[in-house]
């Protein structure tokens, strides 16, 4: 017996938090820095294929046909009543950060199809959840990693080759994990997509809202240096025979900063999360240095003059340094991407319907959604993050309320424009 598809609907906040719980407690672990629970679910460790074992396990609960593509993408599927017509996607991902918190990607799609499901209501187009592999990039050095190759930006190929920092192959951990599932990794083109995720800022909560239309996503651009220098003892070396890797990889820091407050780039922001000396020890002028710097920038001409002159300024030092060689490495790098503005309407006009204050803002973090958006319409909806929207780090906080009220904006959302022709 099928119900009509109402005009709102509203999710279960306590199996939503339940879950989000359940979820968080996969890859947990007690952070001495914050004295909280963290998570690490690093993409295709043993912690992250439990958690998707979880998530698949929901998604057929909730009544879904699973599928897993070659990427390792997990697609869970609700039939319309027009099995023909293009789905409504929405998604994220569950692989986090070392040190991440509770919320990050794992927000609300599956509760809105169980939602759906306990309703009977079932709409024209069908509804898929997508769950991408290696979003945060952190384990083999490309972001939306999964969605890329979903949308055909990245190849599999390329991604089945890509080496964690022990040399494991994401292609071998696929395997290693019984993720590397049978379908294409080429999504249809959706109707649209909609993602649902927490803001990982303090723009929401500076003002006073607790739900975010998303407008896109800045630029970003990942590069990993390599310093090489000598090895040489630290008494007898005097300072002009060195060559001290350990010294340029600073003087690469300083620079970056002086970029970034230069105001000559824009809204540049620019990071170096990864740095390693070798052979690292107290006794010795370090012979290499290896860096990454993250810079990210809404403004793509912006973006490639920091790119630019970042390169200048290493072959500068390198002229400037007897002895020392640089290599750069690029791992990642994507344009602004802006999102659809229909899309955005739909957003608004469900938090509207739902009492819901809202403001619409461009996502400084980098998301499937921006992937995706290469495919069908796309936005975002942001619930507002505690403590300056703290995130990749444990402290990380939704309340139980903002985020069932996120969920309930991407629930009437994903309704109206599965009613859509
Ligand atoms: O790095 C990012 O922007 C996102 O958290 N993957
Ligand atoms: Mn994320």
């Amino acid at each position: 017996m099928t119900s009509p598809v109402p005009d709102t609907i509203t999710v279960d906040a306590d199996r939503l938090w339940r879950s989000l719980m359940d979820l968080a407690e996969i890859g947990a672990y007690d952070d001495e820095r914050t004295g909280l629970r963290g998570v690490n679910r690093l993409a295709l460790t043993d912690a992250d294929a439990a958690g998707r074992r979880q998530v698949i396990a929901w998604m057929e609960e909730a009544g879904l046909a699973v599928r897993v593509d070659r990427m390792g993408n997990i697609y869970g599927r609700r039939e319309g009543t027009d099995p023909t017509a293009a789905p409504v996607l929405t998604g994220s991902h569950i692989d986090s950060v070392v040190t991440a918190g509770a919320f990050d990607g794992c927000l609300g799609g599956i509760e809105v199809v169980r939602t759906l499901h306990e309703h009977g209501i079932v709409t024209r187009r069908p509804i898929e959840v997508g769950v991408f592999t290696e979003e945060e990039g952190v384990r083999f050095g490309t972001d939306m990693l999964g969605s890329a190759v979903a949308a055909g930006r990245l190849t599999l190929d390329y991604a089945h080759a890509l080496t964690d920092r022990d040399g494991r192959t994401l292609g071998d951990e696929l395997a290693r994990t019984g993720f590397d599932g049978p379908t294409d990794v080429r999504l249809d083109p959706p109707c649209a997509y909609v993602e649902c995720h927490i803001e990982q800022g303090p723009v929401l909560a500076e003002n006073g809202v607790g739900i975010g239309v998303v407008t896109g996503v800045q630029g970003i651009s990942w590069q990993e240096i390599t310093v090489h220098g000598r090895a040489a003892h630290a008494g007898t070396t005097p300072t002009q025979l060195r060559a001290d890797a350990g010294l340029a990889a600073a003087e690469i820091i300083v620079r970056l900063r002086a970029m970034v407050d230069s105001g000559e780039y824009g809204e540049l922001r620019a990071t170096v999360g990864h740095l390693t000396v070798h052979p690292d020890l107290t006794n010795i002028v370090p012979a290499r240095a290896e860096l990454t710097v993250d810079l990210r920038n809404p403004d793509d001409a912006a973006m490639a003059r920091a790119e630019e002159d970042l390169a200048a300024f290493l072959s500068e030092l390198e002229d400037a340094r007897p002895g020392l060689a640089l290599t750069t490495r690029r791992m990642a790098g994507t344009p602004h991407v802006p999102f659809d503005e229909t899309v955005q309407k739909v957003i608004a006009g469900a938090a509207d319907d739902h009492g819901l204050a809202h403001i619409s803002l461009l996502s400084g973090a980098g998301h499937d959604a921006q992937e995706i958006a290469a495919l069908c319409p796309t936005a975002m909806i942001f619930v507002r993050g505690e403590y300056d929207g703290i995130s990749h780090n444990p402290r990380e906080y939704s309340t139980p309320e903002t985020c069932a009220r996120g969920v309930d904006v991407l629930a009437t959302t994903l309704l109206r424009l599965a009613g859509q022709d």
